[in-house]
């Protein structure tokens, strides 16, 4: 009888199968753990390169003298990596400090109307917005002051001055749910170019939501302002002289006429510098304002 050994060899082997299952679970919870740290360093470096990648364009993109369609503004994919740059103009866009400041309802009116919101909402819209920007807590008859915001658990607000960025604007009591119901609101707004809207950038929603130009002569429109090369904003462009001559040279009379003259013009540039850098299917955005002609001057810097 040999109860002992017996027994311990019985014993032996689970044990030996159990310690092989747990240093087999050992390692791949270890590897799984390495992995991740590994994963999160090469995203960590892809995330890097991409960032100075866009870093590149915008330094490409804040030169005066490379306009939209230079080459310079794409780079080849080398192992993967490179940015592309997108240049635009601010002045074609609507600031909406600029108007309200100035007392123009009349521009939003007709751009809430070319949205299809209906007047109640568009009054509301209209009277908020002044509310925001003007100094004083008087309520306009369709807006919102002070009350208005506290009673919705808003203390401290409307701010009571111009907006600081164009996003403010869904923070404005009555434009709120007028924008809710407007996908890419954003893109015909801004706060970085204080005049009327510049006919040379201005988008077809603007020009027939509030001029009521028709999609042929909207058209003719950006074929003059393109030029021989069909890339807006470069040095073949036809640039008008006054809002009369590109009127005329679209064959744009009467209301239309005096609507833009209303809210058009010819002047002004501030350059939008958006650029994309990207590595190996990481991409990092980086959106610069610019005064045009600035020397590389900086008026505001957003990164996505
Ligand atoms: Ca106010
Ligand atoms: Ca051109």
């Amino acid at each position: 009888m040999n109860w002992p050994g017996c027994f311990r060899r019985g014993l032996a082997l689970p044990l030996v199968l159990w310690s092989i299952a747990f240093l087999a679970g050992l390692v791949v919870l270890v590897s799984g753990v390495v992995g991740d740290w590994v994963s999160a360093e090469i995203r960590a470096e892809k995330t890097f390169r991409a960032r100075q990648m866009a870093l590149s364009g915008i330094a490409i993109g804040l030169s005066p003298e490379v306009k939209p369609g230079d080459p310079l503004l794409k780079t080849g994919s080398r192992e993967g990596e490179g940015y592309e740059v997108k240049l635009s103009d601010e002045s074609g866009k609507i600031n909406p400090n600029f108007w309200i400041t100035g007392n123009n309802r009349e521009i939003f009116v007709r751009l809430f109307e070319s949205w299809n919101v209906d007047d109640e909402l568009r009054d509301a819209a209209i009277d908020g917005l002044i509310d925001w920007v003007d100094a004083d807590d008087f309520r306009s008859l369709h807006g919102a002051e002070r009350g208005e915001y506290e009673a919705l658990g808003r203390p401290g607000f409307p701010a009571n001055r111009p907006l600081l960025n164009v996003r403010e604007m869904e923070a404005v009591l009555g434009l709120d749910q007028v924008l809710a119901s407007k996908e890419d609101w954003r893109k015909d707004f801004t706060v970085w170019y204080n005049g009327k809207i510049n006919i040379q950038y201005a988008s077809q929603p603007l020009l027939e939501g509030l001029a009521e130009l028709t999609p042929n002569q909207c058209r003719s429109l950006f074929e003059l302002r393109a030029g021989p090369d069909a890339i807006e904003g470069n040095d073949d462009d036809v640039k008008f002289q006054s809002i009369e001559e590109a009127a005329g040279l679209i064959g744009v009379g009467g209301r239309q006429l005096d609507a833009l003259v209303a809210f058009f013009d010819v002047a002004g540039s501030v350059r939008r510098i958006e650029s994309t850098g990207y590595c190996n299917g990481i991409r990092h955005k980086i959106v610069v304002i610019s005064p045009e002609n600035g020397g590389g001057q900086i008026m505001n810097w957003e990164e996505e």
